[in-house]
């Protein structure tokens, strides 16, 4: 399987993210991109490729999917971050204030001048420190999965964009979860524009994917499927339950699979089923899989129970689904594991597909 990275996901490197009232170092770190390269390599899996950018190509598959008031935000944001105190170049941009324009009637047309209240604005918690090489890093991940459609379209059986920040919480106009452009979003829309009529997004990250969710949540051409922690006690919280079906002509073309903290993968398992079941009901013509590996038993920050040998089998049901296939990097925050759960999956696909 060709894999397609760019070295530059090193320029995003958060130093701490605010957990319960502290600032503690970050989860999402380059080295994590690192051992899955390292695993690659040492095992042969496919050919590494750093996608060539056609810059105004990639930002029109980007604007597909986000508004055009947050990219400019985000391209700007650091220069604007500084810019406020030039104290801030040695520090991270974290929101501290948001304006919650449901429940309290905030507005949100207004675009605020102050830059703090922008970044509130787009983002939806303060574990996402934003740096001078975000925007970079998000943007070349974001070449990656366009590259990997790309390889797909031209008749690859699967390919894999190996991103980072991950995506799939970052919605169309905000950022939070570590993930600022939804790079799977924007594979399965870039696969619509290339004409497959449906395309299906099957999420095994640990935590809902609500960007993806909230993208495609009033269309029937994209089904959104996530299998993740339950909501009520797992993050991003205040979306992936059970009840949530589609809003409008998207009525039934989004399905959540939440399970318990502790779920092991036996159970998850038959949730993959019922996952790869409503793919197949929906006759999809292309497959991406925001591939979080942070269901395994020695996540430090989630709560399945998966084993590195069972990414295997994870592979090969994935592969059964018998479709194109694009794989964007998502979590995994046993670092030192990450890139063998990650190799294992991938090596279980090409094996079955
Ligand atoms: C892409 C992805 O997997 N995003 C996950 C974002 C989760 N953010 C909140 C995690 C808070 C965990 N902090 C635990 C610190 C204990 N030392
Ligand atoms: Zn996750």
């Amino acid at each position: 399987m060709k894999t397609f990275h760019n070295p530059l996901h090193a320029l995003h490197q958060g130093r701490e993210e605010m957990f319960r009232g502290r600032m503690v170092p970050c989860h999402e770190v380059p080295a994590r991109l690192d051992y899955v390269l390292a695993e690659l390599q040492r095992r042969s899996q496919g050919v590494l490729f750093t996608p060539e950018v056609d810059d105004a190509a990639l930002d029109a598959a980007i604007a597909r999917v986000h508004a055009e008031r947050y990219t400019r935000f985000l391209a700007g944001a650091w220069d604007e971050w500084v810019a406020m105190d030039p104290a801030n170049a040695q520090r991270d941009a974290l929101p501290s204030v948001w304006p919650l324009p449901n429940r309290h009637g905030f507005r949100n047309d207004v675009l605020p001048a102050n830059f703090a209240a922008r970044l509130g604005l787009f983002s939806f918690d303060s574990g996402s420190p934003l740096m001078a090489g975000t925007w970079a890093a998000a943007r070349m991940g974001a070449a990656c999965a366009v590259a990997a459609t790309r390889s797909v379209l031209a008749g690859d059986r699967a390919a894999f964009a190996l991103t980072r920040p991950p995506g799939h919480h970052a919605g169309p106009d905000f950022f939070g979860g570590y993930c600022f452009l939804n790079n799977a979003a924007i594979a399965a829309q870039a696969l619509r524009d290339a004409g497959m009529t449906r395309v299906a997004v099957l999420d095994v990250d640990y935590h809902h994917g609500n960007g993806t969710q909230t993208i495609f949540y009033e269309r029937a051409d994209v089904l959104t499927v996530s299998i993740h922690g339950d909501p009520s006690t797992e993050y991003p919280f205040f979306l992936g339950h059970a009840d949530e079906r589609g809003d409008g002509a998207g009525v039934g073309f989004n399905l959540n699979l939440p399970l318990p903290r502790g779920t092991g993968f036996k159970d998850w398992c038959a949730a993959l089923e019922r996952a790869l079941d409503a793919v197949e009901a929906f006759d999809a013509q292309a497959l991406v899989v925001p591939m979080g590996l942070d269901t395994f038993e020695g996540d430090p920050i989630s709560g399945f129970t998966l084993g590195s040998g069972d990414y295997d089998t994870v592979g090969r049901m994935l592969a059964a689904a018998g479709l194109p296939t694009v794989f964007t990097f998502e979590g995994g925050y046993a670092v030192a594991e990450v890139g063998t759960n990650a190799v294992n999956l991938l090596e279980g696909f090409c094996r079955s597909a």
